[in-house]
């Protein structure tokens, strides 16, 4: 089939790194229909949830529509020639004032490719500094160090089909069923069809992945480097290495064997037992074909490097690597981490696998892109780049795909940094973000579905996204508007582009140069004489690319036992356990770990418009283990603060055994466009490993207690509505409009008496009641639709919020909507849960 075949359009998940292939098709109503691609080879038709809800997230609300000067009096639509104008002119004349390293991007993992390439050029290229830090500085940054590390580049040596050959599959610090769920899918088929198939779960928290699990391992938070020197030492001691490969193809050995048999009190530390310990190392070194998969409980610690090394380690000592079935698999979040990976979005990457130290690299880099500018020195990471902000070192800074507000530690700091940053540009598609509102100047992106280019995936397969819609208002590609300013910046000719497809193009060329032999692992020459219509029709390519894949290929890489390092050789790297660096004490017992839920991506900006998606987890959360519940008094499903010196949250208490007694877990999602207040990042201290600069989400401490509100209200409205003067609110998307629940310390008749004030009452119809109890319902109609519906009571179950919603949606049949308000208001009692 080709993409297009009856209005079906081939693309790629807007989603995570699993990179599965969608079709897609426009309906009238403007949605989309979704399925998956049976070709494409990452999910071969597979989709999950969010994958098949795409259709419904294209809708238009919320939508940046205009480039937008924000002043203190208000906004100012702007065109894009005054925008971009302007945008150009303040760079150039704060370099001029304060010099290159005064200027910063900020970028992100759900970029494609080109708009990402254009991005580092420009910075690095031509503005002079390498300033350019991407959110997978958040995600992924502590397994691009223990690659490089450990092989000389920044490489995932396996592929998906290796999942469906081992024998053995460890997976640490992933929830692979919520967060990979496809990949956990095909894991699952695995399992079935060859049940002797085990997998090992190491998760502090019992989460859906274990439900595969043969042993769930819940290690202590942050313990993962004594697990893995536990089972190197294992490997040693039982003579399960492969002596061959170690002597062959790798360096260092000796001196991690010595810090591997060096670590002491593994079971205290980990919280295993020796019979859980002695059962998983040797499990290890008795299968041969074993992978493991991790995420971001290794990648994201102040040991995230040394964590990834620990099992790099355990891989390159049995020979587990470069095989089929066999290796370490790094899973990526977004669906370009690896994009920018390769294309060298992180500041201490120059581009396509060529390195700042490289003299060599900096001349190749600097002759191809024609510039005397080129940045010669790494830039400042994430974290430090907010730092300088905040000090005033760096005066003008461009946010791109990312909100960091919300996903960056420190919320406070991060919030006092950009209201001082003389100059805040900020492009994204949704006008209301936590970043956007402390921008200067906004700038209208299209989104998934609108934009085209292409992403890389875990496997390293390079897929197109497609454009299949028109784009709302005047959004624009990023690759356009980052050129734009760069022409207006004075550097015309390296940046007139006119489609996407020729910036793939440069690049593709860029990874070839001094690259003849496959020095560098990232080498796409087969994809260097592509024409328009290639590109257009491109089919998934894994890398290296060494000629157009026309078929499926799977390649790992390795399996000749050469590595990229200037000897070829694989390097051991010695590691020992450090403590996370947050520490419970007497007022913060508690530990704090956050993540993700199945059905919500980041801060919901696209997911957070799906009434599906929705359903699954309605609101913002903490997990608490009953033992600790009963200590501090928390009643599950009542509001519970956590806190701590830096700031606090108030959320919803889950009482559930899947956390351990001295842990507590957050999801990362809701925030101050979706709830009063409940950003794990408010609590999280800026520390990081320091050699990959990630910080450490994981590990705080932190303290809770219970909150006591009163009334609670649940207000559905056909429009968003401002509560930030109630106690706690959180906001749901529903069919035709928003639904807030409300509570607060208030009694019910002055709740009620509140919220009236955000009732919509016009000339339309309103039905209300209230009761002297204080309970009320109010009722808006226009033109027989619900328009408002606010009800107001001392507790809700969830069967009268379903209740709420229907009489809500119910607008066709005449009057039953008001009937279900009318009996709900005189015998709540009367209505049965449906
Ligand atoms: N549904 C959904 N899927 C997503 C995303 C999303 O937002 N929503 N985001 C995507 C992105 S960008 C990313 S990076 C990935 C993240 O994918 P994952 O890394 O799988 O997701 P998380 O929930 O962040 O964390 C994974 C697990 O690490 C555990 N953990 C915490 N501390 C430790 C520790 O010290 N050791 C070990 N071994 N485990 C620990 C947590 O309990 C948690 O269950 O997901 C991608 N997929
Ligand atoms: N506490 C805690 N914090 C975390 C994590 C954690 O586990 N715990 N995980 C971290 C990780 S791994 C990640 S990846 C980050 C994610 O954190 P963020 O990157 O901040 O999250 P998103 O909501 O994905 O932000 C993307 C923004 O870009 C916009 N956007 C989408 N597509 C485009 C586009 O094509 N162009 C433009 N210009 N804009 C677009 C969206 O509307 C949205 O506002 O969070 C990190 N923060
Ligand atoms: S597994 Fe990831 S890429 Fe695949 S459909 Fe789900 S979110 Fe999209
Ligand atoms: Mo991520």
């Amino acid at each position: 089939m080709t993409e297009h075949n009856e209005g079906w359009i081939k693309t790629t998940c807007a989603y995570c790194g699993v990179g599965c292939g969608i079709e897609a098709r426009p309906k009238h109503s403007g949605e989309l229909e979704i399925r998956g691609d049976k070709e494409h080879p990452s999910n071969y038709g597979k989709l999950c949830t969010k994958g098949i809800a795409l259709g419904e997230t294209v809708i238009h609300d919320g939508r940046l529509l205009s480039p937008t000067l924000k002043t203190g009096h208000g906004d100012e639509a702007l065109s894009w020639e005054d925008a971009t104008t302007m945008v150009a002119e303040r760079f150039t004349q704060t370099i001029q004032e304060h010099g290159p390293d005064s200027v910063a991007f900020y970028v992100s993992g759900q970029l494609l490719t080109e708009d990402y390439y254009v991005a580092n050029k420009l910075i690095k290229g031509f503005m002079g500094t390498a300033n350019i830090d991407s959110n997978s500085r958040l995600c992924m940054a502590s397994s691009v160090v223990g690659h490089k590390r450990a092989f000389g580049s920044d490489t995932v040596p396996v592929c998906y089909e290796d999942l469906e050959q081992a024998e053995m599959v460890v997976i640490v610090g992933s929830n692979l069923a919520w967060c990979h769920p496809v990949l956990f899918q095909r894991l699952r088929t695995a399992k079935q069809e060859n049940p002797s198939l085990k997998i090992v779960v190491v998760d502090p928290r019992k989460t859906d992945t274990c439900e595969l699990a043969d042993t769930h391992l819940p290690i202590e938070s942050g313990s993962d480097v004594a697990l893995f020197n536990g089972l190197l030492a294992h490997l040693i001691q039982q003579d399960s290495l492969d002596h061959e490969f170690i002597s062959s193809h790798t360096d260092h050995f000796d001196e991690t064997t010595h810090a591997a048999l060096s670590e002491q009190n593994i079971e205290e530390i980990t919280g295993l037992t020796e019979q859980q310990l002695i059962q998983f190392y040797s499990e290890f070194a008795n299968t041969d074909k074993v992978i493991t998969i991790y995420s971001q409980g290794v990648n994201q610690s102040s040991s995230g490097s040394d964590k990834v090394n620990a099992i790099l380690n355990c891989h390159l000592a049995t020979g587990k690597i470069g095989k089929a079935g066999c290796g370490p698999f790094s899973v990526t979040g977004q669906p370009n981490a690896m994009g920018g990976r390769e294309i060298g979005a992180l500041a201490n990457t120059l581009t396509a696998h060529m390195e700042f130290d490289n003299p060599e690299h900096l001349q190749l880099v600097s002759d191809y892109w024609q510039t005397d500018t080129l940045a010669t020195q790494p830039g400042l990471k994430a974290i430090d780049m907010f730092d300088a902000i905040d000090s005033g070192k760096i005066k003008a800074v461009w946010i791109i795909a990312t909100n960091p507000m919300v996903s960056l530690p420190n919320s406070d700091k991060i919030r006092s940094a950009l209201e001082k940053c003389p100059l805040v540009v900020v492009s994204d598609c949704i006008a209301d973000t936590e970043t956007s509102r402390l921008a200067d100047v906004v700038l209208p992106a299209q989104g998934w579905s609108e934009k085209s280019g292409t992403v890389t995936n875990s496997e390293r397969r390079i897929s197109r996204q497609r454009r299949i819609l028109p784009s709302p208002g005047e959004a624009k590609p990023d690759w356009w508007i980052i050129s734009q300013v760069a022409q207006k910046m004075g550097f015309k000719e390296a940046f007139d582009y006119i489609h996407e497809g020729e910036i793939f193009a440069e690049y593709a060329k860029l990874t070839t140069l001094g690259n003849d032999n496959f020095e560098r692992d990232l080498n796409l020459i087969g994809l260097t004489q592509l024409d328009d219509k290639g590109y257009s029709q491109l089919k998934p390519q894994q890398w290296p690319v060494t000629e157009l894949q026309d078929q499926v290929v799977n390649q790992r890489l390795f399996s000749d036992g050469q590595f990229y390092t200037s000897n070829k050789r694989a390097r051991f790297v010695a590691v020992n356990y450090q403590a996370p660096l947050a520490k419970a004490d007497a007022k913060h017992p508690l530990i704090l770990n956050s993540g993700r839920v199945r059905d919500h991506w980041h801060t919901m900006s696209r997911t957070g418009l799906s009434p599906k998606l929705a359903e699954h987890t309605t609101e913002p959360f903490v997990q608490v283990h009953p033992d600790t519940a009963s200590k501090y008094q928390i009643l599950d499903g009542q509001l519970a603060k956590v806190s701590n010196l830096q700031g606090e949250a108030l959320v919803r208490a889950k009482v559930t055994s899947e956390v351990s007694p001295s842990q507590l877990f957050m999801p990362i999602h809701w925030n101050e466009t979706t709830s009063k207040n409940s950003k794990p990042c408010a609590l999280i201290a800026n520390t990081t490993d320091e050699l990959s600069g990630q910080p450490e989400f994981k590990h705080s401490a932190v303290a809770i207690s219970s909150f006591a509100s009163v009334s609670c209200a649940v207000f559905i409205s056909k429009d968003t509505l401002d509560l930030n003067d109630m106690d706690y609110w959180a906001r749901q998307k529903v069919q035709g409009g928003y639904l807030y629940r409300i509570e607060s310390v208030l009694p019910m008749s002055e709740l009620a008496a509140k919220l009236k004030g955000y009732l919509q009452v016009d000339d339309q119809r309103l039905i209300s009641s209230e009761s002297h109890q204080g309970q009320a319902q109010w009722l808006i109609l226009d033109n027989d639709k619900p328009t408002q519906l606010l009800s107001v009571q001392e507790r809700f179950a969830d069967w009268e919020v379903t209740r709420l919603i229907e009489a809500y949606l119910q607008t066709d049949e005449q009057g039953s909507a008001s009937d279900i308000m009318q009996t709900l208001a005189n015998d709540p009692q009367s209505l049965t849960p449906a």
